[in-house]
């Protein structure tokens, strides 16, 4: 059995300049190839390949079963893939898996029946039961594969949606064997918060107990916290430090502190072990006393990202962040002091939100001085309450997701992939979003101190230079400032794909009859 995973183009033929592995993928991979199963990781975003790309690379290959991972943005290039290489090859079986399908379940099943199935949840181990199944009875008879596998949906004989019994959260995650980053090249990928020209990204834990109403993470990973070892983490950071020559670890756990005694005695470990590495990680601002933030630090935190979201309390309440204006500002301060570097991320748009609560928001995030800072507009992603509460005050469409994402044909690549205008953003009555990102992007990044503080930085370290130039490079066009030497092919590319996935898009019949010799 051949098993293809890919990781479809967020922003279809726009290559982004950065990247973080894409572990969902990578980690059902390494249990699959593990059971000697043949498979191969496709990360079709960090190339920006278009969909008939990713499709000629899928045929290539010529797998038997292909898997493709979603966030809701990649939901229509998915589909739109896998209705492709239906036309081409509709003995290839198609499954679809990732954050958008663990929040909407069946929903899929509603928008187009161009794959065979579904599998919400952790995926690791419903889709080798059913890979094994596969090899056991072929591809052909599918039904027979999917009957009594866990966490599957799927379509019956009698055309019918059938959702199978799910099973628990696994606890011990150090059944998981470990990730394997040669399935994709490890060189491309890298963030402008870190050092290096490479980042391995590690995911610790996996869940989250808070209750951000915007927050779909503990929907897609469960509210209990469950860990790996922490011989097994440093065991895998010391064989991925030596294997790849790289001291830059980026932590993508949701949360990484809120078991305090948990983290301080992983930092002891790092620090027994003199692992000199650097690392990034997300927290909370409440959660960093400042004993466990000094350890963090000597033991090689470069940088926290905060998702601080407001400046006004209550819409801190609003949206139940559950944190206080003084710990946001205490928290930054902290890590200035001891040389933590900060990217704070934002949200405008939020319900309640009028242009006194985003000056608010404008007026902290100067306050704060993170050394970065990201405004985004609040979009209502599936499963989440914030949803919920959008559909019913009217600020978005009911399943928005099922028309194409991208609501503006106006916008540069940096503000779609960043989901400055997705059809999911809250559209607050009186408030406009766009302008007041600009306004906060504007008054961030364009103070004094920031462009002080920012040069002094980049004179001590010139490996930020390069990405002062592509932030720069991305964050300009916002203003309509003209730069005729950049190309976008952006809007043509949207104008593409604005119609029904699984409308027939180009001539593939010269593709079939490549496969089919
Ligand atoms: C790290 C992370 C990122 C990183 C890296 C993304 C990457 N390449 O991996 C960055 C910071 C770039 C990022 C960005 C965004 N992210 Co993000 N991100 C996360 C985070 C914190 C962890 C993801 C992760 O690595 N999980 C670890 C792996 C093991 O789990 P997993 O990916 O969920 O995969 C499991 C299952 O989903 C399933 N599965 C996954 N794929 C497949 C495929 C198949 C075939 C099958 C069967 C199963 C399956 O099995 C996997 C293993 O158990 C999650 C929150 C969370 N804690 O889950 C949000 C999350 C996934 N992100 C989210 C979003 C929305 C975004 C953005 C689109 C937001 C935006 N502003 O537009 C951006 C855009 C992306 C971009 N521009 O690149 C949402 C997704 C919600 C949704 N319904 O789509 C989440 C859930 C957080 C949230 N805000 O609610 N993100
Ligand atoms: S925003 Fe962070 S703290 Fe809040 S629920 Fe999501 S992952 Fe948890």
């Amino acid at each position: 059995m051949r098993v293809l995973l890919c990781y479809p183009s967020l922003l279809p033929g726009q290559k982004p300049k950065y990247g973080l592995q894409p572990l969902g993928v990578l980690y059902i991979a390494a249990l699959l190839k593990q059971h000697g199963i043949e498979v191969k990781v496709l990360d079709a975003d960090v190339d920006g390949l278009t969909v008939e790309e990713i499709v000629d690379r899928i045929l290539d290959w010529n797998p038997d079963l292909v898997g493709f991972s979603m966030m809701t943005p990649q939901l229509m290039t998915g589909l739109e893939a896998s209705s492709l290489i239906k036309q081409v090859r509709p003995d290839i079986r198609i499954v679809l898996g990732g954050a958008h399908i663990d929040s909407t379940h069946e929903d899929v099943f509603s928008m187009d029946d161009c794959f065979d199935f579904a599998i919400y949840g952790e995926g690791e181990f419903p889709l080798l039961e059913i890979v094994q199944n596969m090899e056991k009875h072929g591809t052909e008879d599918l039904e027979k594969s999917l009957e009594g596998a866990t966490n599957v949906i799927y379509r019956n004989a009698a055309g019918e949606v059938v959702k199978n019994a799910s099973r628990p959260f696994i606890m011990d995650l150090d059944v998981f064997p470990r990730v394997d980053y040669d399935m994709l090249d490890v060189s491309k990928y890298s963030i402008p918060t870190m050092r290096g020209k490479y980042v391995i990204s590690m995911m610790l834990s996996r869940g989250c107990p808070f209750r951000c109403t915007f927050c779909d993470a503990p929907q897609v990973m469960g509210k209990k916290f469950r860990y790996f070892s922490q011989e097994r983490i440093m065991e895998d950071i010391q064989y991925y430090k030596s294997k790849y020559d790289c001291d830059n670890f980026v932590f993508k756990d949701s949360t990484f502190t809120p078991n305090k005694k948990w983290v301080d005695a992983l930092m002891d470990r790092f620090l027994d072990a003199k692992l000199n590495i650097k690392w990034r990680c997300n927290t909370r601002v409440h959660l960093v006393p400042h004993p466990l933030l000094t350890k963090m630090h000597e033991a090689g935190c470069y940088v926290i990202n905060f998702g601080v979201e407001s400046g006004d309390p209550q819409i801190l309440k609003n949206i139940k962040k559950e944190v206080k204006i003084e710990d946001i500002y205490d928290a930054h301060a902290r890590c200035r002091q001891l040389g933590i570097r900060t990217y704070a991320t934002f949200l405008m748009a939020n319900p309640g939100e009028t242009d006194e609560t985003a000056q608010r928001t404008i007026d902290v995030a100067c306050g704060i001085r993170p050394n970065l800072a990201m405004f985004f507009v609040s979009t209502a992603y599936p499963g989440t309450p914030m949803y919920e509460e959008a559909v019913k005050n009217g600020y978005v469409q009911e399943r928005w997701w099922a028309s194409p994402y991208w609501e503006s044909k106006k916008n540069s690549a940096f503000e779609l992939r960043w989901g400055w205008t997705s059809k999911g953003g809250l559209k607050i009555p009186g408030f406009d979003s766009e302008k007041w990102q600009k306004k906060a992007t504007r008054a961030f990044y364009f103070r004094p101190f920031f462009v002080w503080d920012t040069i002094m930085f980049t004179l001590k370290n010139p490996y930020f230079f390069r990405h002062l130039w592509n932030l720069g490079k991305e964050i300009l066009p916002i203003y309509k400032i003209p730069m005729p030497w950049r190309k976008s092919k952006v809007n043509e590319l949207h104008r593409k794909y604005e119609r029904c996935p699984s409308a027939p898009t180009q001539d593939y019949e010269s593709r079939a009859a490549v496969a089919s010799k």
